[in-house]
């Protein structure tokens, strides 16, 4: 790729710390090619503004340098799931995913399928140079017949490896795709054609007709071990016998603008839905000091509707908050845990590597995250775990009978409600007492005599004395 300024692109390219003007690719790659005309179609076209690129894990990771607009990058094979995503919270966006023929003919095959077949409203850029070539060359689902890669150095055999995945042909099959083409960029004709039908995918997306998918025939001179103008041959003559040049579909002319997606009416949704009307807006209070929460244990101790609580009490009292849970793979017993952060003012990320506050119902879960809690944070911890393990130096440890008093109670399902009872009673959380409880109460709104009677074991658990 020259160093002559492009349309759609960026002036420099902030690499390694450095301004270079030149891409990453390899001398005669198809993808600095495809770079340059997608840049050029966009800025030609007036949408760097509206457009989100979805870059791949892949030799075209690195196009966030590059093109001038808004980029997502998603893990290797997500690129069509990420841009599922960014164009239904962004319907009016120019949505393109770019994806390499590993990226979306492997691991990404049935998530870019199940996009297609869904019609989402994004176009998908496909770059087939029939290998995996940031890893190496090694043989991809379009690897053809007898094409020597590192994984199949005497030739792909479709005895031991299948045939090539015509990517094209089998989205094909689906109703919902509104354009299906295949182009290459081996030679300048070649190179013209694809020109127009990117344009035209970006047509199709700036006007909101649907899923369009366009496969590039690229050449990866690296992996394929030849010179720029035998790897440019070999995708010209080899590439295309097995994968012939064509457009599969188009109906971008009568297609209509798809209905836009319904919200999601399942119960939980509506409800949120429904309550987020009356969310009141965090007020930003840079006095407020910030406080990071975990809370931890086995599925089914309620650490997660603990964490919830604590959040919501934030909210009530317009604090910024945010939950974050995570889940074993069981549903009863597995472990469990929930990262709350309140903040007085906007918070830029859920995740809580090391709490302030650490409360641990179980043992797993102390050990897991004791020595992520700094100087000055505290540690709750049921009573009937064994302190194996010292906390940081500076750190506050209480041991307290959550497990215990519940089951005293009459109500062993309270555990995490005594542990409140702690957070209140040590003044963990900065929040005021009366919206702790009424979030409390809250989080039994479907059995409200369960509210009132845990706001009550909160009370006298508070009033425990004789905790170590
Ligand atoms: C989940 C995951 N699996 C595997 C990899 C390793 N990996 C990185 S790129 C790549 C294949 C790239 O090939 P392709 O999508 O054809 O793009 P190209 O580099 O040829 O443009 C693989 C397997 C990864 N990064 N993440
Ligand atoms: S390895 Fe192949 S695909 Fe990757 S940059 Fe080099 S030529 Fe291009």
């Amino acid at each position: 790729m020259s160093t002559i300024e492009q349309k759609g692109m960026y002036k420099v390219f902030p690499r390694s710390g450095k301004n270079v003007s030149f891409t990453h690719y390899c001398p005669g790659c198809g993808h600095g090619i495809i770079n340059k005309l997608i840049a050029e179609a966009c800025a030609e076209l007036g949408l760097q503004d509206r457009t989100i690129y979805v870059d791949p894990v892949g030799c075209g990771v690195f196009t966030y340098y590059y093109w001038d607009a808004a980029h997502i990058s998603a893990a290797h094979g997500r690129a069509s799931a990420a841009a599922t995503g960014a164009s239904r919270a962004r319907p009016d966006a120019v949505t393109i995913a770019y994806q390499g023929d590993g990226d979306l003919g492997a691991i990404g095959f049935n998530n870019a399928f199940q996009a297609a077949s869904r019609g989402e409203k994004f176009a998908c850029i496909f770059v087939n140079n029939s290998l995996y070539g940031m890893t190496g060359g090694q043989m991809a689902p379009t690897t053809l017949d007898g094409e020597k890669t590192t994984t199949t150095p005497f030739g792909r055999d479709p005895a031991l490896t299948g045939y090539p995945l015509h990517v094209c042909e089998v989205f094909n099959q689906l109703r919902a795709p509104v354009y299906i083409a295949r182009v290459s960029v081996a030679d300048t004709r070649r190179i013209m054609q694809a020109k127009q039908a990117i344009r035209k995918v970006f047509e199709i997306q700036r006007d909101g007709k649907g899923y369009a998918i366009l496969e590039i025939l690229s050449p990866c001179p690296t992996n394929f071990k030849m010179t720029p103008d035998k790897a440019a041959k070999f995708c010209a003559e080899e590439m295309e016998k097995e994968f012939p040049l064509g457009v599969f579909r188009d109906n971008s002319a009568s297609a209509e603008r798809p209905v836009v997606r319904p919200i999601p009416q399942c119960a939980t949704c509506a409800e949120l839905f429904a309550e987020k009307t009356v969310i009141p807006a965090a007020v930003d209070d840079p006095d407020f000091a910030e406080k990071r929460f975990k809370f931890a244990g086995y599925g089914g101790q309620g650490v997660l509707s603990l964490g919830l609580t604590v959040a919501e009490a934030a909210r009530l009292e317009g604090r910024h908050t945010l939950w974050f849970p995570s889940y074993g793979p069981e549903q009863r017993g597995g472990s469990a845990n929930c990262s709350v952060v309140v903040s007085g003012t906007a918070i830029g990320s859920p995740t809580v590597e090391h709490p302030d506050v650490l409360v641990c119902m179980n043992q797993p879960a102390y050990e897991r995250f004791v020595g992520d809690v700094p100087k000055g944070g505290i540690i709750i911890v049921d009573e009937t775990v064994p302190i194996n393990v010292q906390p940081p130096e500076g750190v506050k440890l209480v041991r307290w009978p959550a497990i215990r008093m519940a089951e005293e109670f009459g109500v062993p399902k309270a555990a995490n409600t005594m542990m409140l009872a702690a957070l209140k009673k040590f003044d963990c959380t900065g929040l005021k007492g009366e919206n702790l409880e009424s979030a409390l109460v809250a989080s039994f709104k479907k059995k409200p005599e369960l509210g009132e009677k845990n706001r009550e074991l909160l009370r006298k658990a508070e009033g425990r004395e004789n905790v170590s």
